[in-house]
């Protein structure tokens, strides 16, 4: 790991620099694929599909029987922890429902603004290492919530054509209304434009690697709304010499452990924590499975030694990080002035894992400093809102002249006719 003591100031966009993503030159394949898909449909996923996960499918559609196998392939103890974790999220995610805003803004002039679901959404679960069926709970329970009436799920098959069985089971306890065994570009093409079997949704969720995030790129060209831009997972933790080293470094490796271009970042005021931290990483870095993963992502990973809680902050709100963990006894100060940040993590019983799994918090989070833009998904990622008016005789009385004269001084007669008539027949009767 790299270790910066109290770096210059200047220094900071450097230090901070996320790693690079080369995204220039995959734009073509992706856009190739796009096309293709549009005007091939199923035939032409069907044809990536043995391209890429090496298998040929008759049917894309995951059916009831296949369900079924998954069913009882997941033990009975992770179908209890999945369910604890649905109940923290499900009520978490209902707590954020908003009641409809209504006023008058003047006499006779009601406004009001009430939010409906988007009718079509499809959620992009990748395959690959670590099959992420938690995710498919931080997107399928806020879109069942909000009254989503298609929740399309892609996801790529093994070369057996089979999705992992805690995949299936997720989404179907969770209210995915069709699965399908496609995954990478293709799928997020299929669910653009349509195809015999997929259908096209309004917009699109979840992560994965840089073709699938170009990908979700393309698809807002074709109107297709996405969740956020997507980037590799991060995680930045504040320690003092409150903080336990052990349970820094778990938290610091349980995010490298995710790709080889994960960024994580401990920045203290205390140089014995980092001296800590690093030691403790060394240790439990060599007993991880994904050793290898985590070993790389460390590498892209940085200690800072700052002077000050005040500089902490500063250098914490310039990098902006998806998940942040405040281990400091001050740690009011952080949280009152962070403002830049995915999800706040507080205190040494607080681990990232908990909100990644099951706290009930969304762990769809903005990366790559987005948290400066951008909200993690909620129950409102799933919505839109709609706004309503109307406006009484009275109200048309009161408003009416000053409608007149903005359409007026925007040279849109017909607009101020719109009120004119109105008016003019009112002060007939
Ligand atoms: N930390 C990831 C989410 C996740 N972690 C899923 C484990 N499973 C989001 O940045
Ligand atoms: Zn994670």
């Amino acid at each position: 790991m790299k270790k910066f003591l109290n770096p210059e100031r200047i220094e900071w966009e450097s230090i901070l620099k996320r790693p690079t993503q080369t995204v220039a030159d995959i734009e073509g394949i992706v856009e190739n694929i796009f096309d293709e898909v549009q005007s091939g449909g199923d035939a032409v996923i069907k044809k990536y599909t043995a391209q890429f996960d090496k298998v040929e499918l008759n049917s894309i559609l995951v059916d009831a029987s296949e369900i079924e196998i998954a069913n009882n392939k997941v033990s009975d103890a992770l179908k209890e922890a999945i369910n604890l974790a649905k109940s923290n999220i499900e009520k978490f995610h209902a707590a954020q429902k908003t009641s409809k805003v209504e006023l008058e803004t003047m006499p006779g002039v009601e406004c009001w603004q009430e939010k409906r679901p988007i009718q079509k959404v499809g959620l992009y679960i990748p395959g690959g290492t670590a099959p992420l069926f938690s995710t498919i709970l931080m997107l399928a329970i806020p879109a069942k919530l909000a009254g989503c009436k298609e929740i399309v799920l892609c996801s790529p098959p093994d070369k057996n054509g089979e999705i992992n069985p805690a995949i299936l089971y997720a989404a179907q306890l969770c209210g995915v209304t069709q699965i399908f065994k496609v995954g990478g570009i293709q799928a997020i093409a299929g669910m653009t434009f349509g195809t015999e079997s997929i259908p096209k949704v309004y917009k699109i969720f979840g992560p994965g690697n840089q073709y699938v995030t170009v990908a979700k790129q393309l698809a807002t060209k074709y109107g297709v709304a996405i969740d956020m831009p997507a980037g590799p997972s991060e995680l930045l933790v504040v320690a003092d010499d409150s903080a336990n080293p052990a349970f820094v470094a778990s938290d610091l490796l349980s995010q490298a452990e995710h790709g080889v271009d994960s960024q994580v970042i401990l920045v203290s005021t205390s140089e014995k924590m980092i001296d800590a931290v690093e030691k403790e990483i060394e240790i439990q870095l060599e007993q991880l499975p994904r050793v290898e993963i985590a070993r790389k992502s460390i590498g892209n990973s940085r200690l800072i030694l700052v002077k000050d809680d005040k500089e902490a902050l500063e250098l914490i709100n310039e990098y902006g990080p998806e998940h942040f963990i405040v281990c400091v006894e001050n740690e009011e100060y952080y949280l009152e002035n962070i403002q830049h940040a995915g999800s706040v993590f507080i205190g040494n019983y607080t681990p990232e894992s908990a909100g990644d799994y099951a706290s009930g918090t969304n762990h769809t989070l903005p990366t790559n400093g987005y948290a400066k833009q951008y909200s993690g998904v909620n129950l409102d990622s799933f919505m839109k809102s709609m706004t309503f008016q109307k406006i009484s005789e009275k109200g048309i009385q009161g408003i009416g002249s000053a409608i007149e004269l903005m359409a007026e001084a925007e040279g849109l007669q017909a607009h101020k006719n719109a009120v004119t008539l109105r008016l003019n027949s009112l002060n007939k009767d």
